[in-house]
């Protein structure tokens, strides 16, 4: 069944706007939040303005929906404070929040980042364990163990995407294994909020020649990529990252900062 009333967190940021746009007008309700301003509600649009954070406030976010897309949160490596209060206690409120309403699912932005010191000449899939390059994807890993707990304990069907790189077009050679078009990215979110699911951790990756992940847990659900980072390889394959470590393992340039491990 399709849900007609959706929370979309994190609303005002790149991927929001990519789901603002497509889902316009698609919907009884979308819902959307973030801590910064995110202009004027359009036609169906509900405009809430919260921090993740206060869980107060994010239990009545979540009131009144049948599925909340959870794109909320800091997106890059900083320090813990801004972290901890973003994307930790962040998820553990929406998850909790959840609860309360009875919501039906949720779907998780996790990222590649949870899995980004795996080597690149791996193949992973979303069963693969977390081995987190970051504090930032630590969060995306703790996140997809909240939305496992919310799921077989509390009945909250959790998808978890762990997205590569969604952009625009593919900007250097990793890319061209991580790539997510923006129109996949729907697709993905479309099959997230139909599909039958309990808990679920799959790459948000199109079908790139060069993937390092073995997606066939989306393609179970109903997921057909159309995208495939390949036809830019003429244009960003020789673009490629600066240090040797970021070139070895999946993270990238997430690596390479704060490194002290054996190489
Ligand atoms: P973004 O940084 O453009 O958007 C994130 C939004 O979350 C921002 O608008 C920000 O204001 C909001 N936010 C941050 N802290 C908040 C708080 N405490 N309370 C309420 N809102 C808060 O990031 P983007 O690229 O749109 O990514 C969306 C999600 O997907 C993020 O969770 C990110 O970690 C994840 N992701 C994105 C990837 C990409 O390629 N864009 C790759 C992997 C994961
Ligand atoms: C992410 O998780 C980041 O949010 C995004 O900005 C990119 O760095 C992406 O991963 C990536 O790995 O390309």
């Amino acid at each position: 069944m399709t849900p007609k009333r959706i929370l979309l967190t994190g609303a005002a940021g790149h991927l929001g706007g990519v789901l603002r746009r497509s889902f316009a007008g698609q919907f009884q309700l979308l819902r959307l939040s973030d801590v910064v301003s995110l202009g004027t509600a359009g036609e169906s649009e509900e405009i809430l303005t919260c921090d993740l954070a206060d869980a107060a406030a994010v239990r009545a976010l979540c009131e009144g929906v049948d599925a909340i897309i959870h794109l909320g949160g800091i997106a890059y490596e900083t320090g813990w404070p801004a972290l901890l209060q973003s994307n930790i206690v962040g998820t553990i409120n929406l998850y909790e929040g959840a609860r309360h309403a009875g919501v039906d699912r949720v779907i998780f932005a996790s990222s590649n980042h949870a899995t980004g010191m795996h080597p690149n000449d791996r193949t992973l899939s979303g069963e693969s364990p977390p081995r987190p390059d970051s504090r930032y994807g630590l969060t995306k890993a703790f996140g997809e163990d909240v939305a496992a707990l919310y799921a077989y304990k509390h009945g909250i069907r959790s998808l978890c995407l762990r997205i590569g790189s969604c952009l625009p077009k593919p900007d250097n050679r990793r890319a061209l294994s991580t790539w997510l078009s923006h129109a996949d990215f729907v697709r993905l979110v479309q099959v997230g909020l139909t599909a039958d699911y309990i808990h679920e951790i799959v790459y948000g990756v199109s079908d790139n020649t060069r993937s390092w992940w073995d997606n066939s847990a989306a393609y179970r659900l109903g997921y057909e990529p159309q995208d495939n980072a390949e036809i830019y390889a003429a244009e960003v394959g020789n673009i490629e990252l600066d240090t040797e470590l970021a070139r070895h393992y999946q993270g990238g340039n997430f690596v390479p900062n704060e490194f002290s491990g054996r190489k």
